[in-house]
């Protein structure tokens, strides 16, 4: 049975740290926008959500060597960029979802029109968190650039945008294997591996470990998707904060189509378990991230 305090403790130091950042950021971004943006912007800003990608960038940083504190702002940057994206998810015109993290979602607390702008909005947001952070840990500016790309890449149309394009094309229509996998990469497992690039690259990795950091967040990236699949078809709505059965409603080929529920699971174990030996051939030693890989596939929610 893998260890799951190591991973447990780094999710709460992520929601400690990154949650403090979103708060000083929600609180700026409502002195400076008018209503009903401001508060939307903070009501977004302020769901409590997992923080998975914060801490993997705070563990693939200290994997690398990283000790300075200010990795904080650069793991709320990929938050926000996360954020945004749940923020369109939901809308009327992609996933249509009522709920999200135990709450409405913004497009029905607000409008559709302001939880729009909220998501485009946070796009910049989330780069002055980034350039903000970069800047007071030291990272040359080749490094900063580097970090820019990597995660503007992750977020556009061969990373996220383009799998959640995809995936809204698929509904109703049966996939094939492949294309499921590039749609869950795409969409979901991009962000989680530039996380894990991101990491590294603050804390001036060379590049076989950069190389091993992007290998084990491509795996628990699909691995995540995954386990998404999985508890989409077997939680609760309550259990998950947000509208459970979603993917059968919608018509749509996941994991869970292709392999049966049992399946599924067994595919996030082989995944965790190839993302674990990345770490091993790099010779890595992160128990947080050995542990957050079988978090990611064996969560509740
Ligand atoms: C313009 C086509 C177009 C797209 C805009 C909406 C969007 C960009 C992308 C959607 C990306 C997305 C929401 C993918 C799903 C990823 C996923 C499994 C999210 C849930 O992540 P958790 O479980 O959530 O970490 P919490 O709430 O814990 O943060």
């Amino acid at each position: 049975m893998p260890d799951s305090a190591p991973a447990e403790a780094l999710l709460a130091e992520a929601r400690t740290i990154t949650e403090a950042r979103l708060r000083e950021v929600a609180a700026r971004l409502e002195r400076i926008t008018p209503a009903p943006m401001g508060p939307a912007l903070a009501y977004a800003l302020g769901t409590a959500g997992k923080r998975v990608r914060p801490a993997l960038v705070l563990a693939c940083f200290r994997a690398a060597g990283g000790t300075d504190d200010e990795i904080a702002g650069l793991a709320t940057a990929v938050e926000i960029i996360h954020t945004y994206s749940l923020v369109h998810d939901d809308l009327p015109c992609m996933d249509d979802d009522p709920r999200r993290r135990g709450r409405p979602t913004t497009h029905v607390v607000f409008d559709g029109a302001t939880a729009t702008r909220v998501g485009y909005l946070l796009v910049p947001v989330a780069i002055e968190a980034l350039c903000q952070s970069t800047a007071a840990l030291g990272v040359p500016a080749g490094t900063r650039q580097s970090i820019g790309r990597v995660l503007l890449a992750a977020s556009g149309i061969q990373g996220m945008v383009g799998g959640q394009w995809l995936d809204l094309k698929a509904e109703g229509r049966a996939l094939v294997a492949d294309q499921l996998t590039d749609i869950h990469r795409r969409k979901t497992g991009a962000l989680i591996e530039a996380a894990c690039v991101v990491g590294g690259l603050a804390a001036g990795a060379a590049s076989p470990v950069l190389e091993a950091l992007a290998g084990y967040g491509r795996e628990i990236g699909l691995a995540f998707q995954v386990a998404d699949d999985v508890l989409d078809a077997t939680s609760t709505t309550a259990q998950l904060g947000k509208t459970a059965g979603r993917d059968a409603s919608l018509q749509k080929s996941t994991y869970v189509s292709f392999l049966g529920v049992e399946g599924a699971r067994a595919e996030g174990a082989r995944l965790a378990g190839r993302a674990v030996a990345w770490l091993e051939r790099a010779g890595l030693q992160s128990p947080s991230l050995v542990s957050l890989a079988h978090y990611i596939v064996n969560r509740q929610s």
